[in-house]
């Protein structure tokens, strides 16, 4: 039987990292084959290039950086299908919708989501993509955003209003499952097994690239 592809995204400072733990643990608990990747992985090449521009060492023109971050994606992308082939399971902490929508929120005339898009199309299109959704300033609250070049309250505001059309608009809406992540780490936690229990009783899907 194939693994299922599972996405989480969210602001920074949803709780991402914390659930997508407690998901694989959970699932390896259950007896299931489980491999947790995050993107941007930043210890390959074009990582540590991305990792020195989060960090504000390096400067990039905002299509290049989209683009690191995409080759970053498609790195993974054969092993992600081997594994999933296999009978693997793969949660994924941050996949292209952040790519899209953190590209497009930075309000370039000549970036928007449609051209973020353009090369994410044919990778390994999720089963389910699980939006733990805070608003900006909840986030901020959780002791404060990090140092990292997008983590502003201007920018993550930007970053949530375009989430919320991806969700609502956009042809990868039925992707997405919204579940409120201003709860206890233990509520989302138990919300995140039943959605994805839910998406693990469906029929396979077969991963079809990304339109
Ligand atoms: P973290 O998830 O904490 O490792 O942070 C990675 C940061 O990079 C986060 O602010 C989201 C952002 N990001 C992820 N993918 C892309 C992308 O494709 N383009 C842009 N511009 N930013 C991205
Ligand atoms: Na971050
Ligand atoms: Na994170």
């Amino acid at each position: 039987m194939r693994g299922k592809l599972i996405v989480f995204e969210g602001l920074d400072r949803a709780g991402k990292s914390t659930q997508c733990n407690r998901l694989v643990e959970s699932l390896q608990q259950d007896g299931q084959k489980v491999r947790h990747i995050k993107f941007p992985d930043r210890n390959t090449p074009s990582g540590q290039m991305i990792n020195s521009y989060l960090k504000g060492e390096s400067q990039q023109n905002d299509h290049v950086i989209h683009l690191l971050f995409s080759m970053n994606r498609w790195e993974a992308a054969p092993s992600i299908l081997k594994d999933i082939e296999e009978g693997t399971t793969i949660i994924i902490d941050r996949y292209y919708y952040s790519g899209c929508v953190y590209s497009a929120a930075k309000n370039n005339p000549t970036l928007n989501l449609k051209w973020a898009h353009g090369p994410e199309e044919g990778l390994p299109r999720p089963d389910i993509c699980i939006f733990l959704d805070i608003s900006a300033e909840d986030a901020a609250k959780r002791g404060g955003f990090g140092s990292e070049k997008y983590e502003n309250l201007q920018m993550q505001a930007r970053v949530r209003e375009l989430f919320g059309y991806l969700m609502q608009s956009s042809p990868e809406k039925d992707d997405f499952v919204r579940i409120d992540a201003a709860g206890s780490l233990n509520h989302v936690q138990q919300r995140v097994k039943e959605v994805v229990v839910k998406a693990m009783g469906r029929v396979d899907a077969e991963h079809l690239p990304l339109r």
